[in-house]
């Protein structure tokens, strides 16, 4: 089995241990970490979703596969750090969030690193952030971009509320929003009237820079 299938398999298996030794063969062996996440940990991420929505996996198994790819990024992310390009403030200042109810932060982090390696700020609200919040950080900061993360279809629903806010307040223009998360669609995006929408970290990266320079 190749190596990036044995990382999904690790994912799924919630072996914390195994992902972190993968990881650390995947480096050995000149992987692009990028690469080794999307490919690898993030494909056993999905297969557990699917897993659990028909009840094969239940939350505690979801909550080790979580905890194992949290461990393989981990060690992924100083070589994520150290092929990065660009000054610290190239592009400007990204304020990221997953919205409110929501605490899922795995993608979050990931588009997090990438961002960080790539030109930007970070200010990472964390999860669970209410709308008001992001925005409150957004104009205290002037931020060039904001990044919000929704892997809920119930969660997705606080998206269309921030945009709103936005207009109503009369900042929108200032404040460009990417939205992503696995549940996001481009049509969505377009739809709820967000500036940008990405449907992984590499492509968060470029709408980010996209929408930074306007
Ligand atoms: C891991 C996981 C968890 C972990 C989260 C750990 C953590 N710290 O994040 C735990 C176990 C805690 C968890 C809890 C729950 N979960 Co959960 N979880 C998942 C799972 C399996 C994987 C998510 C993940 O991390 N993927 C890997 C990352 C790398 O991918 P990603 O998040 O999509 O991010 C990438 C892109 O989307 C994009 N991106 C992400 N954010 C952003 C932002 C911007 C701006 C941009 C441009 C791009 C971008 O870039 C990222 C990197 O490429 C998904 C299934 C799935 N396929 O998504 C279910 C899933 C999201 N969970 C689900 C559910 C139901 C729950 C619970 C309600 C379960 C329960 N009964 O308690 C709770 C919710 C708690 C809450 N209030 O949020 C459902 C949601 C269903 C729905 N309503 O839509 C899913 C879809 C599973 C399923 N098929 O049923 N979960």
């Amino acid at each position: 089995m190749d190596i990036l299938k044995q990382m999904a398999e690790a994912v799924i298996a919630g072996d914390a241990e195994h992902c972190v030794s993968l990881a650390k063969q995947a480096m050995e062996n000149n992987l692009d970490p990028v690469e080794v996440i999307q490919q690898g940990f993030s494909k056993g991420m999905d297969t557990v979703g699917g897993k659990f929505e028909s009840g094969e996996m239940f939350l505690p198994e979801m909550m080790q596969a979580a905890e194992a790819m949290k461990g393989g990024v981990a060690v992924l992310k100083p070589a994520i750090e150290s092929t990065g390009s660009g000054s610290l403030t190239e592009f400007g200042k990204a304020v990221l969030a997953t919205i409110q109810g929501d605490m899922h932060d795995i993608g979050k982090n990931i588009v997090k690193l990438l961002l960080s390696t790539s030109g930007f700020e970070i200010i990472d609200l964390g999860k669970d952030v209410k709308v008001a919040v992001i925005i409150d950080k957004a104009e205290e900061i002037h931020a060039d971009v904001i990044g919000v993360s929704a892997l809920m279809t119930t969660t997705m629903g606080y998206m269309p509320e921030l945009i709103q806010e936005l207009q109503e307040l009369g900042i929108k223009e200032e404040l460009p929003v990417m939205v992503g998360g696995a549940p996001v669609t481009e049509e969505w995006a377009k739809e709820i009237g967000a500036d940008g929408y990405a449907k992984d970290a590499v492509g968060a990266v470029r709408t980010a820079k996209g929408l930074a320079k306007k």
